[in-house]
């Protein structure tokens, strides 16, 4: 069993220049691994809880220098000299915070010891970081995830002024991520020209998208429909959508523009206006179409759209298993999105896509709007053989090392894991 020798948080910056946590796990062993711990910009309000220092003087409030201190004191002072399976220390990290959300020690502090520890114990074992989340999800038998990739941003990840948070394309029909990627980054070329030609400025959102000041939301799925047949993958790649209503839902009414007009809608209308779009678009999916208390309205969609599209949870669920089984119970969704962020630490996140699996539902492995070159979710995906990787678009190194990932894992798998030494197992 893997032991911990040391721990060791260090303050660094995100992709949006925000303060966001490193953590180092040393083991007895001599091996030593990182991880790096994402942040959203559309959080969940049942996200367990990210420890920010609030202190005016540094970064607006936004550093991390308490959550690092938990875990160079407090948490360092538990698990260093002990040995420990994932669960274990998982659950120990758990025990010590002792609040429901990880108010106290901070969710970022727990998440960037939970997936150092996975890393320097898949080194420590002699095997790669997939192969150690398969075993502990009770998974060999790998299969890859479609890339969904974000290439219009709007919502809170841009001035764009769209009130849909994303807009994605969605290479499905093809035979391996290589080709998948390769299809996808064509097609980005393809809209990158259509946006320049209509004089729309192509700089890039948060997540690597473009971010133009269209009219309105159905001309950004217009254009991605458009790029898809110019780039000849018509019926290959397909469009996913993610809302994240609960950004334009305000006492009760979901206020957007609807077909050039500044609309203010119930559940029922918005998802009349889904139902028109899967209508008239190869929608594959809408994330978090509904404010993320608003169960009827999800219930709603499902009943009304969940046999043409996957109806997405995100906000709704926070990869809490107790809210994913709540979900299942009232029918509200059939896919998910997993982002260990969310929860805190990797068993945690693990067994929130048991949960989803076992209801039958699709899941989708997610990085956060602010976000660092760390590949982690790309072995988590691969590791639990989620069927789709959401990591923003072709663009920004920290979007594209999650993609490169991919391709990495891709390679080993198909040389037969003759470069993989699986020793674990
Ligand atoms: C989402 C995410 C990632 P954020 O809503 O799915 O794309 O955004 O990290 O800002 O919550
Ligand atoms: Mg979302």
């Amino acid at each position: 069993m893997p032991k911990v020798k040391d721990l060791r948080a260090m303050e660094i910056l995100d992709s949006r220049g925000n303060p966001t946590l490193r953590v180092y796990c040393e083991l007895y062993d001599g091996t030593s691994a990182a991880a790096e711990v994402p942040s959203g910009a559309s959080t969940g309000k049942y996200e367990a809880l990210e420890l920010r220092d609030k202190d005016p003087k540094r970064y607006g409030g936004k550093g991390v220098l308490e959550a690092a201190a938990n875990v160079n004191e407090e948490i360092r002072n538990l698990l260093a000299g002990k040995e420990f399976e994932q669960n274990a220390l998982d659950r120990a990290l758990n025990e010590l915070d002792g609040t429901k959300n990880k108010s106290r020690l901070g969710a970022n502090a727990l998440l960037g010891v939970s997936l150092s520890f996975a890393r320097a114990s898949a080194l420590a074992a002699g095997t790669e970081l997939f192969r150690y989340i398969g075993k502990l999800y009770g998974n060999d038998r790998f299969s890859l995830p479609t890339p969904m990739l974000n290439v219009i941003n709007g919502g809170k990840h841009a001035d764009s002024g769209l009130d849909i948070q994303e807009f994605m394309l969605v290479p499905e029909n093809f035979s391996s991520v290589r080709e998948k990627i390769r299809a996808g980054e064509e097609t980005i070329k393809i809209l990158k020209g259509f946006l320049e030609q209509s004089g729309y400025a192509v700089s890039l959102g948060d997540e690597g998208g473009f971010a133009p000041k269209l009219p309105g939301n159905e001309e950004a799925i217009d254009l991605l429909e458009k790029s898809i047949a110019e780039s000849g993958y018509k019926e290959k790649i397909k469009i996913s959508l993610d809302a994240a209503a609960s950004t334009f839902y305000k006492d009760g009414k979901y206020r957007l523009k609807i077909s050039g007009r500044e609309t203010e809608t119930d559940s029922a209308g918005l998802i009349s206006w889904y139902e028109k779009l899967c209508g008239e678009h190869p929608l594959l999916s809408i994330e978090d179409g509904m404010d993320e208390d608003d169960w009827d309205g999800f219930a709603e969609m499902t009943r009304r759209l969940g046999s043409r599209i996957k109806v997405v949870g995100d906000d709704l669920t926070v990869t809490n298993p107790s809210r994913i089984m709540e979900a299942e119970k009232k029918e509200t969704i059939n896919a998910v999105i997993i982002k260990p962020n969310q929860i805190g630490t990797l068993s945690e996140a693990l067994e929130a896509v048991r949960t989803a699996k076992d209801a039958g539902w699709t899941v989708i492995v997610s990085h956060r709007s602010g976000d660092t070159p760390d590949s982690f979710i790309a072995d988590l995906a691969v590791g639990v053989s989620a069927e789709y990787l959401k990591s923003g678009s072709l663009a920004r190194a920290e979007r594209v090392a999650k993609y490169n990932r991919l391709l990495e894992i891709e390679d080993l798998l198909s040389s037969g894991g003759k470069s993989d030494e699986n020793t674990a197992s």
